[in-house]
């Protein structure tokens, strides 16, 4: 399911509605009690609409609604995976508070929505491993969307504290939420990942890349993943691609490539936009010697929940171009 979320929320921003969850199928107390109004009217005339109910608040629209107080750790609800919780941020510092558990090895999406019916929240949504109060994460996820969304690596049996809160501190009748949590593969694949025991915090200690390899990596506080690349003589392309915001990762990460003089050639935390969190690099070089390349964040924040992959691409042309013009 993840990157069929991933992929839905990417490829509607700011739509109105992009996914539309089951929600509230289950619940009986809807619209039976209708049957009993035999008066002949015309059922579509909508006269006595809701006379029969008299002040029954409408049915929960969810598995799981809040129950205020939600705010402390100590009140947080049980949130099953795969359910939905829902209510309304809905006093100053308004918090909603849920516990889950990762029931396999995997990857879990935590989800907060809002956008799609119109809430008004600007949802951001924190995640903390009960066992270990400095394996946490918080994103106010997306470019173009007040909905807010992370997926991270989780081990079989471990619980999560599961908070949503507006990410402006405003709230109101209308700051409606509906918040899940699933697990399932990784939305982003590569060939190997980092070597932390290696020293990789050292400019020329980190893993060589070559052409077309995908690696993985994450960022703990004040972490700085260096990697190095050998360029030949002649013209040399560079291209690096980093994945981490955009499927869901809490990093915010930056890039900086290191000539062989240790001098910096480029940095950059941005991709093909400025909204763009996941860093974006193409460079014609020419420099030929071992490179380095950094990865860090450039935002706050930091914890084995902030992954990334980088894409690398090297491609070098024959040194001797324009020889042919000289003669
Ligand atoms: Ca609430
Ligand atoms: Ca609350
Ligand atoms: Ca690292
Ligand atoms: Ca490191």
């Amino acid at each position: 399911m993840v990157p069929v979320l991933v992929l839905l929320l990417a490829a509607c921003q700011g739509c109105a509605s992009c996914y539309t969850p089951n929600l509230g199928q289950n619940n009986s107390q809807q619209s039976n009690q209708n049957s009993s109004n035999d008066d002949g009217d015309d059922p579509s005339d909508g006269a006595g609409a809701g006379g029969g109910t008299g002040d029954l608040p409408d049915p929960p629209p969810c598995d799981v609604p809040e129950e205020e107080p939600n705010d402390a750790r100590s009140e947080a609800q049980e949130l099953p995976p795969e359910r939905w919780a829902c209510g309304f941020i809905s006093e100053q510092g308004d918090i909603e508070s849920f516990n889950t558990v990762a029931y396999e090895d995997g990857w879990m999406t935590v989800w907060a929505r809002g956008a799609a019916f119109g809430s008004t929240a600007d949802l951001q949504v924190l995640i903390e491993d009960l066992d270990d109060n400095d394996n946490k994460a918080g994103q106010s996820w997306m470019p173009g969307s007040t909905d807010a969304l992370l997926t991270v690596p989780v081990d079989a049996g471990t619980e999560w504290l599961v908070q949503v809160v507006d990410d402006q501190s405003t709230y109101s009748d209308s700051h409606e939420w509906q918040l899940i949590a699933t697990i399932d593969k990784p939305p982003v694949e590569w060939d190997f990942s980092e070597n932390e025991n290696a020293g990789n915090n050292a400019i020329w200690s980190g893993l060589p890349l070559e052409d077309g390899d995908v690696v993985y990596g994450t960022l703990e506080r004040n972490d700085q993943d260096f990697w190095t690349f050998d360029v030949p003589e002649g013209r040399t392309v560079v291209d690096v691609r980093v994945h981490a915001w955009n499927f869901g990762s809490p990093a915010d990460t930056r890039v900086t490539l290191y000539r062989p003089d240790e001098t910096v050639e480029r940095s950059k935390s941005t991709g093909e936009t400025s909204y763009d969190r996941d860093p974006l690099i193409g460079r014609t070089i020419y420099d030929a010697g071992t490179w380095a390349l950094k990865v860090d964040l450039a935002g706050a924040g930091g914890s084995p929940l902030y992954w990334y992959t980088v894409e690398f691409g090297l491609e070098t042309t024959a040194p001797d171009t324009g020889a042919a013009d000289a003669g």
